[in-house]
């Protein structure tokens, strides 16, 4: 928490919900699709977010949800044209960006399939909590918190990956209100930098059943100390607004870290952990990603659940199914239909 996240308030924020639209047959009748406005307020200011949830209307009981953040906003994930645009995409990019265009990352969310096998999803845009760029943070949520001070940050201040974990967690409370959503059966799944915040909402939420990090890479599910692809030096000069300023301290200096991504790992057992690579993403160093996972073994062993069993780095395509999972496949650095089939498949074993 102090070192490389901050630490995020225990302090209440009142959200409100609006239902802006809920329509029983969506992708040709696969799903009930419902938009939910949250409003975040301290009384004298309110952020915006919107929720996007399908819900498979095969299963007759209670679903398993995956809840993850687009980087594009809600209506880059599907062609509907009934999909409202997410409101924190206008703080970082403008009319003209590709981003506005509809559909524009539909290729990251394979929506049919994933209802096809009886899961829910919840997505949001994560620039709707903190949009993604130096000097937001007078526009994200941290800065209705009591204590927030403009300008001004405390070594172990969250930030940006710190407020994204949190506002996962949002989502989940209000998804105890949806009647055909299981509580029990949760998964959070990210990519890249939304990677990281998943497990550091993962680790701090155990209401998240099975955590997914998809190249998450440097300040994820990579060891730090390997200085491999992305290091502390790089990612704290690039997105300063990231982690916590202590964080810093660090950089060139990998070796002064008290302790490495994997304990951040261990901190999801007795629940399910994946971690996920791709053969062309060295910039997020698939063997720390891998390493990080398999030295969880132990704690997973002590809660007599399985973790990974040999420290050599399994061929692509062949992903590993225990209660710690981890694939690495052929591509580059994204989130395919490859990666959520392996994902589904993992979830199957352990939230069906
Ligand atoms: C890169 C960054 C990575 C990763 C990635 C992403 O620019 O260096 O840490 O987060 O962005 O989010 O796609």
């Amino acid at each position: 928490m102090t070192h490389v996240y901050g630490r995020t308030p225990s302090e209440k924020i009142t959200v409100s919900y609006t239902l802006l639209s809920c329509n029983p047959k969506a992708l040709d009748g696969k799903a009930t699709c419902k938009q939910v406005l949250f409003s975040f307020t301290n009384g004298e200011k309110e952020i915006e977010a919107i929720l996007l949830l399908y819900i498979p209307n095969l299963v007759k009981g209670k679903a398993p949800v995956f809840v993850g953040y687009n980087f594009m906003g809600n209506a880059s994930t599907t062609l509907d044209p009934t999909i409202y645009h997410s409101p924190g995409l206008r703080f970082v990019y403008g009319k003209d960006s590709p981003v506005w265009k509809r559909g524009a990352q539909k290729n990251r969310w394979c929506f049919d399939q994933i209802l096809e096998r009886g899961y829910a999803v919840a997505t949001m845009c994560y620039h709707d909590i903190y949009p993604d760029q130096v000097g937001m943070r007078d526009y994200s949520v941290a800065s209705l918190f009591s204590d927030y001070i403009p300008r001004s940050r405390k070594h172990d201040e969250w930030e940006a990956i710190g407020v994204w974990a949190w506002g996962a967690s949002r989502i989940v409370d209000y998804l105890v209100q949806e009647d055909r959503i299981d509580m029990d059966r949760i998964a959070i799944v990210g990519h890249s930098r939304q990677g990281k915040a998943a497990l550091w909402a993962g680790a701090q939420d155990m209401r998240f059943k099975v955590v997914i990090s998809n190249e998450s890479g440097c300040g994820g599910a990579a060891l730090s100390k390997r200085v491999y692809g992305e290091n502390i030096a790089r990612i704290t000069t690039d997105f300063p607004y990231w982690f916590c300023p202590g964080f810093s301290r660090y950089a060139g200096n990998e070796e002064e870290l008290p302790f490495d991504q994997h304990e951040l790992l261990a901190l999801i057992v007795p629940r399910y952990l994946y971690v996920a690579s791709a053969e062309g993403d060295w910039w997020s160093d698939p063997k720390g990603e891998y390493l990080s996972a398999y030295y969880t073994k132990d704690i997973y062993q002590l809660y007599g659940m399985n973790g990974l069993e040999s420290a050599e780095l399994p061929f692509v395509n062949q992903p590993i199914l225990s209660d710690v999972g981890y694939h690495i496949r052929e591509g580059k650095h994204d989130i395919t239909d490859y990666d959520w089939e392996c994902f589904m498949n993992f979830c199957d074993l352990h939230l069906k």
